[in-house]
């Protein structure tokens, strides 16, 4: 799987992490993004917040001598055999935490409408094995996002969160023929989905939103606006690779290698 590793600053660290930051040797001089996998940079503009999983360990990785990357172990190993980091197979650590501890940290998320920063909320559904454990906010366009940020809007106290950090604006990317402008809650709608732990209607409502964005959809913000989907993304991942904010990221494929020996 071919996934684009979006990259997002930190601009100020959560209570939880602040003071380990502080005390933690080697990240002097060093940006300290947190890196998303997605497959879908053209909805970047309708970032609004970022995802963690609460109980995942992740770690700060030493990329090279101005940039650090906040990603799971797994992903940064990963990168490291992909020269992405300096040193080919080399992916030295600096720091360690759970995701819970991360909740609150204000990052800067490319190309997002929300120019201030967006937050890193918990999401239980998040895979430690897949992409990087880390997962941008588009609620526009991706129904599990949706369906995260209702909730999370729903109960702050229980996920020991500020109500408006789940509750930025969510403006319309795309334009669709069967979903209209927002095909996520759209979809979230008529699927009747109720909770982000809906497994099987958020899967289907996930691949009905991929093929009809993909196929069908127009942009409706950003340089390209007005055109095709198929047709922007790769120029909006170009622009965001061309400015240093985006990289290739590639998942090998476990299940396939072990199977053919
Ligand atoms: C932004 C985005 C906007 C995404 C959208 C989707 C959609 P796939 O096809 O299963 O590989 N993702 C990435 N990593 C994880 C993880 N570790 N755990 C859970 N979810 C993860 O799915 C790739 C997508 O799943 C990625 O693209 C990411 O969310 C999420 F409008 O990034 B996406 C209809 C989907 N729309």
């Amino acid at each position: 799987q071919e996934y684009t590793g979006i990259k997002l600053e930190v601009l100020e660290w959560g209570q939880d992490v602040k003071d380990v930051i502080a005390s933690t040797k080697g990240l002097e001089g060093l940006k300290i993004y947190m890196v998303a996998a997605t497959l879908r940079p053209e909805t970047m503009y309708g970032q609004t917040c970022c995802f963690v999983g609460p109980k995942i360990d992740y770690g700060i990785f030493k990329v090279n001598d101005k940039e650090a990357y906040l990603c799971t172990p797994r992903a940064a190993r990963n990168m490291a055999f992909q020269r992405i980091f300096s040193e080919d197979g080399k992916f030295p650590q600096l720091a360690s935490f759970q995701g819970s501890a991360l909740i609150g940290t204000l990052v800067n998320a490319p190309l997002s409408v929300h120019k201030d920063g967006v937050r890193i909320l918990p999401m239980e559904t998040v895979l430690a094995t897949k992409g990087t454990g880390v997962v941008t906010c588009v609620p526009s366009d991706s129904p599990d996002d949706y369906a995260t940020v209702t909730d999370l809007a729903k109960k702050p106290e229980y996920y020991k969160i500020q109500k408006e950090w789940a509750e930025l604006e969510i403006v319309p990317i795309i334009k669709t023929p069967s979903y209209g402008d927002m095909s996520a809650p759209f979809l979230i709608k008529e699927l009747k989905i109720n909770s982000p732990k809906d497994k099987d209607a958020l899967a289907k409502a996930k691949e009905l939103a991929y093929k009809e964005g993909f196929y069908q959809g127009i942009m409706l913000i950003g340089d390209y606006k007005d055109m095709e989907v198929q047709k922007a993304k790769p120029l909006v991942r170009e622009k965001l690779m061309g400015q240093g904010l985006a990289f290739v990221y590639n998942e090998p494929e476990g299940r396939v290698i072990s199977r053919s020996g």
